[in-house]
């Protein structure tokens, strides 16, 4: 750095590590900030770092009687969501980071960010927030320090990740931590970049206080940089919940599923059974991200490497997700919902009356019957795991948990069936490079639109596809007892354009069959597909739908998937010569059985 830089105070270090005091001076030295303060987790500090929060706007307080430690938020309406055209794999070549992923050399983003970041925090506090990602002793926990300028991260940090001193007395004088840099600056989509450098082990993220893009342990550092790790140390980082499903037994089958953003996967982990399935329960152990590696036993060993739910509100309600109206009822950051006189909050789809009016998210009043969305349709809750009723007893378990299926979903309005088991692990990879997706309010862009989103990991994944593809071949070879892999698609329409499925807790018969199916004691039938429920191995009683509904989202349409070849075709050349044979001759082999049948 310039030798013009002045040696920045550091208040009250609250670590000696060396390789972590000089980095902070370096950042200090750019960034330029009033005052630097150490996030030591403790509840005094948070609460007085919440109260400077208040002061400045940055939060107002909810109705404590209706909402007890509850804070509201509102982001800049420019900064509602992952922006993934301003995000970047900065890998010494282009092809490491792949044609999926944006690319800028490293020396060229370190510079162009350096100018931005230089004085941006002029006038401001400059947070150090040391966190854990994983639970505390794990040995697959990583630990992570993100400097940052917004009071809004370092309140989200503490609920979304074991934050402060636990995190510094596991580091002790190591080098081997993540390296986070985030300033709002200005807040402006022009001056917005979210950089990795995975061979530093860095991020660095100007410009936004949105969620993904600045709370850096979840989608930066546990997916982008983790998978690029993973890679190198043999093990995955996915875009999955884990939940396991107790039967009447008491016995608990683990499971992993990767659906796209805001396609059902908070509501999946928190799954209530219906009525039929008396003695059942599921319970979560994550709701976004999971680690996995091979244990000595043979079996694949999970861990949610966050502590919180950072969740879609709109939809949410007592009949949909029970579980998740309860884990946000105290201790929540609201963010771009409305907001009502009594200071309360409000979105569409929540149980009870519309209010007659409120402040929309963009602060406008707003009036009942008005057209405009009162709360953003990505607008999120941050709880604490800690509120969920059906945490599972190991969230916090070092090991993990072992994985008997893993699951891919995406969001389709056809084609896709409801569930499908795959013949083997390398179908079951090819079922998840191939998914398809439309996109949602989850991030910048066109909603709707259907995109390949292999194993939900598109906008995350910190290295070139096809490689990752291998990745996931590779593993396999680790793994004594591989999970067995499944495809779902809750999503499926019929010709009136409404869901065939009813999806929510229902979804327990779906996970039944593909437990029972894990652990070889229910029956299928074979399709040019993959394995399908046999009628009487598939428990719809009680569903409260016409069964013809049911099988038109089974049914698998010809042409229909002729088309999707096609698709899948067209993405495996776009990602071109690293995508391993077996996932092309997986395609191959499909297509032959299509044109025969
Ligand atoms: P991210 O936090 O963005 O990664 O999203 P997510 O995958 O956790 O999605 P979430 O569970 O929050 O669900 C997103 C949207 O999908 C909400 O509007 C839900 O109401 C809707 N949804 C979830 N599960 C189902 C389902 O089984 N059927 C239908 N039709 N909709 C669902
Ligand atoms: C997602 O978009 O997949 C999320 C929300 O989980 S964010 O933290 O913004 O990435
Ligand atoms: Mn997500």
């Amino acid at each position: 750095m310039s030798s013009t830089m002045v040696r920045p105070v550091l208040e009250n270090p609250l670590s000696q590590n060396p390789h972590l005091l000089s980095w902070i001076e370096e950042c200090a030295a750019l960034a330029k900030p009033e005052k630097i303060v150490w996030c030591d987790g403790s509840q005094e500090q948070n609460e007085a770092i919440m109260a400077d929060g208040l002061r400045d706007g940055v939060f107002h307080r909810l109705n404590q009687e209706k909402l007890p430690g509850c804070f509201y938020h509102r982001s800049n309406s420019n900064d509602v969501a992952r922006v993934e055209h301003l995000t970047f794999i900065c890998t010494p070549t282009k092809e490491e980071a792949g044609p999926t992923n944006n690319w800028m050399a490293p020396a060229d983003a370190y510079a162009k960010l350096r100018q931005l970041f230089d004085g941006a925090m002029k006038g401001r506090t400059m947070y150090v927030v040391p966190y854990v990602m994983g639970p505390i002793g794990s040995p697959m926990a990583k630990i992570g320090i993100e400097l940052t300028d917004s009071i809004y991260v370092v309140i989200n940090m503490g609920l979304m990740t074991r934050m402060g001193k636990p995190a510094l007395d596991m580091l002790g004088n190591s080098d081997d931590f993540n390296r986070g840099f985030h300033s709002l600056l200005d807040v402006n989509p022009d001056r917005r970049y979210i950089c990795h450098f995975p061979q530093d082990n860095t991020i660095w993220s100007i410009g936004s206080g949105y969620g993904g893009n600045v709370l850096l342990g979840k989608k930066c550092l546990a997916l982008r940089i983790g998978s690029h790790l993973g890679r190198q140390e043999g093990w995955m980082a996915e875009h999955m919940l884990i939940l396991g499903v107790e039967d009447p037994r008491g016995e608990t089958t683990y499971v992993g599923a990767a659906f796209p953003s805001a396609c059902g996967k908070t509501n999946f982990a928190m799954l209530i059974p219906p009525k039929r399935f008396e003695g059942w329960k599921v319970w979560t152990v994550g709701d976004d991200i999971a680690w996995m590696k091979p244990g000595p036993d043979g079996r694949l060993w999970a861990i949610n490497p966050e502590a919180g739910y950072f969740g879609v509100v709109p939809g949410t309600n007592y009949s949909s997700n029970p579980n998740a109206m309860r884990s946000i009822q105290r201790n929540t950051i609201y963010t771009n919902v409305g907001l009502t006189p009594d200071g309360d909050v409000w979105w569409e789809g929540k149980d009870g009356d519309v209010p007659e009016e409120m402040l929309d998210w963009k602060g406008n009043p707003w009036k009942k019957g008005s057209t405009e969305k009162a709360a953003h349709p990505n607008s999120r809750f941050t709880a604490p795991m800690t509120n969920n009723p059906v945490l599972s007893p190991h969230a916090n378990d070092p090991q993990g948990v072992p994985i008997s299926a893993l699951i891919f979903g995406g969001r389709r309005s056809d084609t896709v069936p409801l569930v499908t088991q795959s013949f083997n692990w390398v179908h079951g990879v090819y079922m998840g490079a191939t998914m398809g997706s439309e996109t949602t309010a989850a991030a910048t862009g066109a909603v709707g639109i259907v995109r390949r989103d292999p194993m939900a990991m598109l906008p995350f994944c910190g290295y070139n596809m096809g490689d990752y593809f291998s990745h996931w071949l590779h593993m396999a070879n680790l793994i004594k007892y591989p999970p067995k892999i499944f495809q779902v698609n809750w999503f499926r329409k019929g010709t009136n354009g409404r869901f065939l499925w009813p999806g929510f807790g229902e979804n327990m018969r779906v996970l039944k069959w593909i437990v029972d199916r894990a652990h070889g004691r229910a029956g299928a039938w074979e399709t040019l597909l993959g394995w399908v429920p046999k009628q009487q191995d598939f428990d719809l009683s009680g569903l409260g739908i016409p069964l013809e509904d049911v099988d038109e989202a089974q049914s698998i349409d010809h042409e229909a998937w002729k088309k999707e070849l096609e698709d899948q075709g067209k993405f495996f050349e776009q990602l071109g010569d690293r995508v391993p044979k077996e996932l092309l001759l997986q395609r191959e082999l499909l297509l032959a059985r299509l044109n025969r049948g």
